[in-house]
């Protein structure tokens, strides 16, 4: 734990929007008000194009294209910490982090994140450092008066057996799925410290949860990485080695439904920027997570069958069934967010291809 606060940086946009200014002001929170520093304008929330709105995570897969998102919207004041200078599991340093500067909003992105193997290979970091950055995150926000948080979760929070697609309210009705169910604990424990915030203080901190995501900026290292990654490098590696055969985790089987992470920014600023009546009004306080997907999933065949084609790999498939295929299936019903406004516009194949092409470019970069 580094304790070190100095790396803040204010990543100037685009500034050309002047803002639609449904801003609903800071509200009825007791806290004890914003933090001390040199810049004492007012509030202003999104879509104030002048609230300073800090991106935790903004390295990211999706910090970066959440960050991407606010600034071609012309946000011109982004918060940002690089993890060498603000280290989100240090609670102190959080603090102090919130204390040195104003700060209207906050984008909860930053987690340990990972596939199968990693969550099922790490239980005790994906649990430990997912309620760390989280607690200390949304306490430090709200002891700084930040009337807005936006928590971004995951699809995985549902039981393993949900009825699909699974809506909202499954939340709590079963057991997790064992290999990512103490990084699934955090995610829950995360929604009900947002919605205890509003429900004591008078906060508004709203969480999305989304299904799995892809795309620029993904993990494509050896380990640990989600099956889209690993499989694009795989099958890119067989294809220009030449070679006969593939090995793909598990029975081919599982279901599983992706959203490219342009998409899942997209939505990330549409529910950030909703006004809060219109927020409260779609959700509930004890049941304040709205799902971010696609409403259309595959078979991990039929992903991998496109991913070979994508990749130009023309060999065969071997399963090894020896890998574990986790949750038979996790497609989110999206109609909450459907009614709140927003859909998703990348279909897979595109956004495989966009990704595999961002990956060539940023292959040499990515073995180093
Ligand atoms: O992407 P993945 O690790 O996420 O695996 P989960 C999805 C499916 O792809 C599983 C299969 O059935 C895997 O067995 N798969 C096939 C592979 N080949 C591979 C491969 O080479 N690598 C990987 N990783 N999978 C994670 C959770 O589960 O999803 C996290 O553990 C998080 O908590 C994340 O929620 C979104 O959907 O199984």
């Amino acid at each position: 734990m580094t304790g070190a606060i100095s790396g803040a940086s204010e990543v100037a946009g685009a500034a050309t929007g002047t803002g639609t200014g449904t801003g609903t002001g800071p509200g009825p929170g007791p806290g004890p008000g914003p933090g001390p520093g040199p810049d004492v304008s007012p509030p202003a929330l999104p879509p104030d194009r002048n609230a300073r709105i800090y991106v935790a995570g903004h390295r990211g897969m999706v910090g970066s294209a959440i960050v991407r998102r606010l600034r071609a919207l012309g946000y011109a004041h982004l918060v940002t910490a690089p993890r060498a200078e603000l280290d989100l599991t240090d609670q102190a340093a959080v603090r102090a982090f919130f204390a040195a500067q104003p700060i209207d909003a906050v984008v909860l992105a930053a987690a340990k994140v990972g596939g199968i193997h990693a969550n099922h290979t790490y239980p005790a970091d994906f649990i430990a450092d997912n309620l760390a950055i989280q607690c200390n995150v949304i306490q430090a926000a709200h002891a700084a008066g930040v009337q807005r948080l936006l928590f971004l979760g995951s699809s995985c929070i549902y039981p393993r057996l949900a009825s699909q697609p699974m809506r909202e309210d499954a939340l709590l009705t079963g057991p997790l799925e064992p290999t990512n169910e103490p990084y699934a604990v955090a995610k829950i424990a995360g929604i009900k410290l947002c919605e205890s915030h509003n429900r004591q203080h008078g906060r508004d901190y709203r969480s999305v949860m989304p299904t799995n995501l892809y795309g620029p900026g993904d993990n494509f290292h050896p380990d640990n990485r989600h099956v889209i990654p690993a499989l694009l490098r795989r099958f890119h590696e067989a294809a220009r080695a030449g070679a006969a055969e593939v090995r793909v985790w598990g029975s081919g089987r599982p279901m599983r439904e992706f959203l490219h992470v342009d998409d899942m920014a997209a939505a990330s600023v549409h529910v950030l920027e909703l006004p809060t009546d219109v927020y409260r009004a779609h959700t509930q306080p004890m049941l304040s997570h709205v799902n971010v997907g696609t409403g259309v999933d595959c078979s991990i065949r039929e992903l991998a069958e496109t991913i070979a084609r994508v990749t130009g790999f023309s060999g065969r498939l071997v399963w090894n069934t020896t890998q574990p295929d986790g949750a038979p299936r996790k497609l989110l019903d999206v109609s909450r967010l459907a009614a709140l406004g927003w859909r998703a516009t990348t279909p897979l194949e595109r956004g495989l291809d966009q990704t595999y092409r961002w990956f060539l470019q940023h292959e040499a970069a990515l073995r180093a």
